[in-house]
């Protein structure tokens, strides 16, 4: 498959498809829905709806050109013994991290609400990574997956801009990845910090990445198509 054109700022880039993964982060109930672990830190979750049907655009554009594609989620061992007790027991949340919820326990690995939002389930063979931190490349074999495939470029979308998203941006820039985010595939609880979150992505030239959207990723993609 040949290289395609991503339009993309601060400036457009060359992507080679067998070398691209798109990383979807943490589009989980826990985050989209009411009675989740965003809720339970007073946020309305209402907002992260918007990054759903673009998400749901990257995916099936991605799938159809037969990217890696990576599904993350954050959660805890049922135990939560991986779980630092900072994270747990940080601020004054209505529900902390493992507390019964409508969805089962917040934020813990194999309840309701660590689930992908159905309509972006993954499909078998595409990676579900389970991730205890923001970033996904803390204490994941994502760094070892990446290499397996060859990877070169992370196509990153999900939420939260400012929390998730960017954690693993910076964590994938620090690695030698590049890594774009596609900004109405992403979402935050703060609409502010989602756009400036945008912008010091790709301040200074693309300090560390660059900004793209949902459409271009597919146009960008179904270029490669016709070409092959
Ligand atoms: N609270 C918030 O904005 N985000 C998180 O806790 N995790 C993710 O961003 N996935």
């Amino acid at each position: 498959m040949s290289e395609v054109q991503l339009a993309a700022e601060p400036f457009d880039l060359a992507l080679n498809p067998l070398r691209t993964a798109l990383v979807i982060i943490d589009m989980q109930r826990d985050f989209l829905e009411p009675g989740g672990f965003g809720e339970t830190l007073g946020n309305d979750v209402s907002l992260l709806q918007a990054a759903v049907e673009p998400c749901r655009r990257a995916l099936e554009a991605a799938r159809r050109a037969g990217l890696l594609v990576i599904h993350t989620r954050e959660g805890h061992r049922p135990d939560l013994s991986d779980a630092p007790p900072a994270k747990v027991t940080r601020g004054a949340p209505s529900k902390r991290i493992g507390d019964p919820g409508p969805m089962g326990r917040i934020l813990i690995r194999g309840e309701p609400g660590h689930d992908i939002v159905p309509s972006l389930s993954p499909a078998p063979g595409e990676v579900v990574l389970d991730k205890p931190g923001k970033g996904a490349f803390h204490q994941t074999d994502l760094a070892q997956i990446l290499m397996v495939h060859d990877i070169d470029t992370l196509i990153v979308c999900g939420v939260t801009t400012e929390v998730c998203v960017h954690t693993t941006i910076r964590e994938g820039n620090d690695r030698g990845y590049r890594c774009v985010a596609l900004g109405d595939a992403c979402a935050s609880y703060f609409p502010e910090f989602h756009r400036v979150g945008l912008e010091m992505i790709k301040a200074q030239g693309g300090i560390f990445g660059w900004v793209s959207d949902a459409e271009s990723f597919a146009t960008a993609l179904s270029a490669a198509q016709h070409a092959a």
